[in-house]
């Protein structure tokens, strides 16, 4: 009965938000034009939602895959992504579109592109914007017709002193490329986004198979409409065999901000091309040396077989796409994050789908991998907060950090350690790190951890998700893995609960190891090492829902250890409609 009550002035509260939002949106004006919001969409104002985000980007209802185009222009951020305007499962494939001043809250417009042309009649796939010299936006996107080939075509906008970019055209001469005989017809999407070589003309690549290989082919063109197809893709591996999604820039060394897609040399700095590519559901990436002038590509090691299997995270995250934001001269990483839970959950839900929160992406201080980190504008979020410095952890303890939502929150976490020399031996033949957060996982004892946060916790911890660490000997040195384990975190049925795991290129005895997790709902994003490895996962709580959720500090090892700073917030809900 009480519970009753609760729900219903619950639903009276959101009701009351709901209208709040609507008025607010009505009168919003976004950059001098005033924005009439909720065109296509209206808040789910269902009580029984506990596994919809406060502050990660999702739209009010319906399926949500890839992040589209994204792109800085005339002072607006925009967001495109792969929608499905009329259910919650894949299907009727286009392009939805939203504007922001902050990459955090957002204002969805109309659908930019609807699968409605015989080149693209089964769906608007992935594609990516490019701003051409001109300053006009152009999206080159993949089509699929009605014999299901994909094919690649551009689009528009219809007034480019619109800086809400409102509507888009698809360009008459579509399409403009179609799958050339060395590669499969059904396997051929995603364009990038275009970059500038020395010569002046474009180059795109696009996600392919040639010869069982997963390739990424190279085109060319002066005025980007007019493509060449190279005689040789920028990069192929037979290790792999179909890639979705190919992201091609620069990072700079030994430097901070971004580049532009385009740029090629900077004055003093070398300059590192990163290719990612989607594929077996990850995303792994490469690093090497571009030369623009012969467009060769000179890979420091293949995909999969660099140190740690290089990957923008090692949890639930694909069909990324990263862009040049020049108004902070940062690069910024999207990602769509799936559902863990089922297809009939998804309809009861009436949706499906996260976009992580944007991250800025920069090369690591030793130049052989990325560093991310949310967003700064994440923090304008953070409202309610715990801060405690050097309380000592000891060995099979836990410590509750009250006074947040738990179940709603940003949590930065370091730890230090002594008598290093204590660590249990890493048996040489696991270096695969989701095999050895499974064979370790949080309920193993051992000496250096596991250590990390509970989060999503029910006060008696039936329910729980562990974010943790290890630390191992090896013969010369010592390794430090971090794992998520949410095998303990749901007991709702058929939820698929992986383990993950990934090293942490860190020496802990010269470096603290730290952890930030941002906890909203149904998704952990967990950055350890200060970007150094990032893992994401979706937790459906049963228990630990709402105010329901705990969250706490554990040190499942046998020897002690400190936590020398932690800081967490209770995060504000962010205004998406
Ligand atoms: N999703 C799109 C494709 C892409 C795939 C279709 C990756 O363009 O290859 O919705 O998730």
């Amino acid at each position: 009965m009480l519970f009753k009550t609760k729900l219903s002035s619950l639903n009276i509260l959101m009701k009351i938000y709901g209208f709040c939002v609507f008025s607010l949106c009505c009168f919003l004006i976004f950059n001098g034009v005033q924005v009439e919001a909720f065109k296509n969409h209206t808040l789910l104002l269902n009580v029984s939602q506990p596994y919809r985000t406060a502050y990660h980007f999702q739209p009010s209802k319906n399926w949500m895959n890839d992040p589209n185009g994204p792109m800085y222009y005339k002072g607006v951020y925009h967001f495109f992504y792969q929608f499905n305007p009329y259910g919650p499962l894949w299907g009727n494939i286009s392009w939805a579109h939203a504007i922001s001043h902050d990459l955090i809250n957002w204002v969805h417009l109309d659908i930019a592109l609807v699968p409605n042309e015989p080149y693209d009649i089964n769906g608007c796939f992935s594609g990516s914007a490019t701003i051409l010299p001109n300053g006009e936006p152009a999206i080159l996107y993949t089509g699929v017709d009605g014999n299901l080939h994909q094919l690649q075509n551009l689009a528009f906008p219809k007034n480019i002193s619109d800086p809400l970019l409102n509507e888009w055209v698809k360009w008459s001469l579509n399409p403009i490329l179609s799958p050339p005989d060395e590669s499969n017809p059904f396997l051929y999407r995603d364009p990038s986004t275009g970059w500038m070589g020395p010569d002046g003309e474009w180059r795109v690549v696009i996600g392919t198979q040639i010869d069982h290989q997963g390739a990424a082919i190279l085109y060319k063109s002066k005025d980007f409409q007019s493509w060449t197809m190279s005689p040789s893709p920028l990069q192929l591996s037979n290790i792999t065999t179909f890639w979705e999604c190919p992201d091609f820039y620069p990072v700079i060394c030994n430097g901070k901000s971004g580049l532009d897609t385009s740029v090629i040399s900077v004055q003093g700095k070398d300059i590192k091309h990163v290719l990612k590519a989607s594929f077996n559901n990850q995303d792994y990436y490469i690093m090497g040396k571009y030369d623009p002038e012969s467009d060769h590509y000179d890979v420091d090691a293949d995909f999969m077989k660099s140190k740690g299997w290089l990957r923008y995270d090692y949890g639930r995250f694909y069909a990324s796409k990263s862009f040049y934001d020049g108004d902070k001269k940062r690069r910024i990483l999207w990602s769509w994050v799936c559902e863990g839970d089922t297809a009939p959950d998804a309809i009861e839900k009436g949706w499906s789908g996260l976009q992580t929160i944007p991250r800025s992406i920069q090369l690591s201080k030793n130049e052989d991998q990325l560093v991310q980190w949310p967003v700064k504008e994440l923090e304008k979020l953070r409202t309610r907060k715990v801060h405690f410095k050097n309380k000592k952890l000891r060995g099979r303890s836990m410590i509750e950090i009250s006074g947040i939502t738990a179940s709603q929150a940003d949590v930065e976490i370091t730890f230090r350690l002594s008598k290093h020399k204590h660590a249990e031996v890493l048996v040489p033949e696991v270096i695969d790190p989701q095999l050895l957060c499974t064979q370790k996982n949080a309920s193993m004892g051992g000496k250096f951890g596991p250590f990390g946060l509970l989060v999503l916790a029910s006060k008696d911890l039936t329910e729980h998700t562990a974010v943790f660490f290890r630390v191992f000997r090896t013969a010369n040195s010592f390794r430090v893995i971090m794992c998520v384990d949410p095998s303990r975190s749901s007991s709702k049925p058929l939820i698929d609960k992986p383990i993950y795991g990934a090293f942490l290129a860190l020496d802990p005895r010269h470096a603290k190891i730290s952890l930030r997790t941002l906890i909203d709902h149904s998704i952990v994003e967990s950055f350890g090492g200060e970007g150094l490895a990032c893992i994401t996962s979706r937790i459906y709580p049963v228990l630990a829902v709402g105010e329901q959720a705990h969250l706490f500090a554990f040190n499942n090892g046998t020897q002690s250890l400190s936590i020398s700073s932690l800081s967490a917030w209770s995060m504000k809900k962010a205004q998406i409609v």
